[in-house]
């Protein structure tokens, strides 16, 4: 293979992604490749012209494309946030259709496709993230690129009858088919994409995950996103963690802690959460004065009226539960809107009971993982997950709850809050053996070396059979 190129929204030139899972991942790969990577600068500049910002750093070529204010507007806040990923959330109802959208989003994938294409090499190999970038693979096709083309999405891929609402699902299906392996999170989420290739543009399955449409041969398969579980427990141990873990002691105290982390967002079931932990104390009464719970929501796209909304709702409910049922020395629920660093929150996640990840849908989530690897082995927590996450698939040893079920919810927290140690300890090996094992490495490793036929990392053998043969059993348990 020649170099890896990437493509994705942000980059690691962000400070916000540069300690992300993704950017940790590729940059391994691009090093080792003097690879590029291609994404949006995060400017905005009025109307004509467009920069484009090129820089190398550490081996890898950043090149970074600025949009006009129309682009930003009709490409990124609305067709892919507004439209997409509502839907792909199997959330139609709260989708925004604008008719020349699509027109904006098409022109910057083609846009994207010109940029790479002055600058790729034949050998090189192309590796396109995600929902903004839906178009991108049929665009460089037309360019003339005749190389490998990747693509992942790190979103759920929703099922046919719900797909079908996006007024342009068979252009977005036909140029995601124009790249040669087509990634997603889970069995579901490829299974949804087959069947509407089957049932829409007459698809036919081969073997090894190889699948005829279009004209073409592509290989569409699941590969769950993992973390860096080795990097992530050795946070645990840092100033910042325990300094974060001495500052959360003083409001927890002999108090059993549950924890919440994710971005505010409609996708994330956080006031079914808190509705749910309502019920605990409503239905539980012994659990009162018990337990605290902290739920970390920093708002990711505040400017959105749905955000607003979602907002003035946690507001209400954490009001309601403090109120009825808060003392002099003790708030059941408190809500934090602001980000913390990594470490803190591995130090937050080391100390709680109960990890509380309940989205209503989720491409994967990181932080079921996080919470996992962050554990300690003799004494570690209960992780409840929602049924609707990717993660569901490959960690079944958490307690699996229905997040639109109240009570479910309510009594999943009860039992984590009661179960004995040797339970405790016993879905924990299950769940780490799983985040240990399948972490980021393994996730790029997989995609590339389908991509490539080639392993681009070196890799000992025997361990390679062992991560197959765990992953055909994995696939077994969950078919
Ligand atoms: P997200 O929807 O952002 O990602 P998730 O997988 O949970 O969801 O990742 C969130 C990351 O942000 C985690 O690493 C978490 O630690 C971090 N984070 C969350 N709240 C934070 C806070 N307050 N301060 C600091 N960090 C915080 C999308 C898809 C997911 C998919 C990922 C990766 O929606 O389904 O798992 O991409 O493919």
């Amino acid at each position: 293979m020649g170099r890896l190129i990437a493509v994705s929204n942000r980059t690691a030139a962000d400070a916000s992604a540069r300690a992300g899972g993704l950017a940790v991942a590729l940059s391994d790969a691009l090093v080792k490749t003097n690879g590029a990577w291609f994404g949006w600068s995060g400017e905005t500049t009025q109307g004509q012209p467009r920069g484009v910002t090129m820089f190398r750093n550490e081996g890898v070529d950043f090149l970074l494309a600025d949009l006009t204010e129309e682009e930003r507007q009709g490409y990124y806040l609305s067709y892919s946030n507004s439209l997409i990923w509502p839907v792909f959330h199997y959330r139609n109802d709260l989708a925004r259709f604008v008719e020349d959208d699509f027109n904006i989003y098409s022109a910057v994938n083609d846009r994207f496709a010109r940029l790479i294409i002055a600058r790729a090499r034949d050998d090189d190999v192309i590796w396109i993230h995600d929902y903004h970038f839906m178009l991108l693979g049929e665009a460089l096709r037309r360019e003339g690129w005749t190389g490998r083309i990747g693509f992942f999405l790190h979103i759920p891929f929703p099922p046919p009858e719900i797909f079908r609402t996006v007024p342009q699902h068979y252009h977005l299906a036909r140029a995601i088919c124009a790249c040669d392996v087509i990634g997603f999170q889970s069995m579901n989420d490829r299974m949804n994409f087959i069947r509407y290739l089957r049932e829409y543009c007459g698809a036919r399955e081969r073997e090894g995950d190889i699948v005829e449409v279009f004209g073409r041969r592509v290989r569409i398969g699941a590969y769950p996103i993992g973390i860096d579980a080795e990097m992530f427990k050795s946070y645990v141990s840092s100033e910042k963690a325990q300094n974060a873990v001495r500052r959360i002691s003083r409001f927890i105290g002999e108090r059993l802690h549950v924890i919440g982390v994710d971005r505010m967002d409609y996708s994330k079931g956080l006031p079914e959460r808190f509705a749910a932990f309502g019920k605990l104390l409503d239905d539980y009464p012994e659990t009162r004065g018990k337990l605290s719970m902290t739920q970390i929501a920093p708002p990711s796209r505040s400017s959105v009226e749905e955000y607003r909304e979602l907002r003035n709702q946690l507001d209400a409910l954490s009001g309601r539960i403090n109120g009825d049922y808060g003392d002099l020395d003790w708030t059941p629920l408190r809500y934090l809107v602001r980000s913390f660093e990594r470490e803190e929150l591995a130090g937050l996640y080391s100390i709680s009971r109960v990890g509380l990840v309940t989205p209503l849908r989720d491409g994967m989530n990181l932080v079921a993982k996080e919470y996992v690897a962050a554990q300690n082995p003799e004494d570690p927590g209960v992780l409840i997950l929602s049924e609707f996450a990717g993660a569901a698939e490959q960690l079944d040893q958490a307690l699996l709850v229905n997040p639109y079920d109240a009570a479910n919810l309510a009594a999943a927290i009860n039992m984590a809050l009661y179960m004995p140690l040797e339970e405790r300890r016993e879905r924990w090996h299950a769940l780490n053996e799983i985040v240990s094992r399948y972490d980021i490495a393994w996730w790029r490793e997989k995609f590339l070396t389908d991509l490539t036929g080639e392993s681009s990392i070196a890799e000992d053998d025997a361990d390679e059979a062992r991560r197959a043969a765990a992953l055909r059993a994995w696939r077994k348990r969950s078919a």
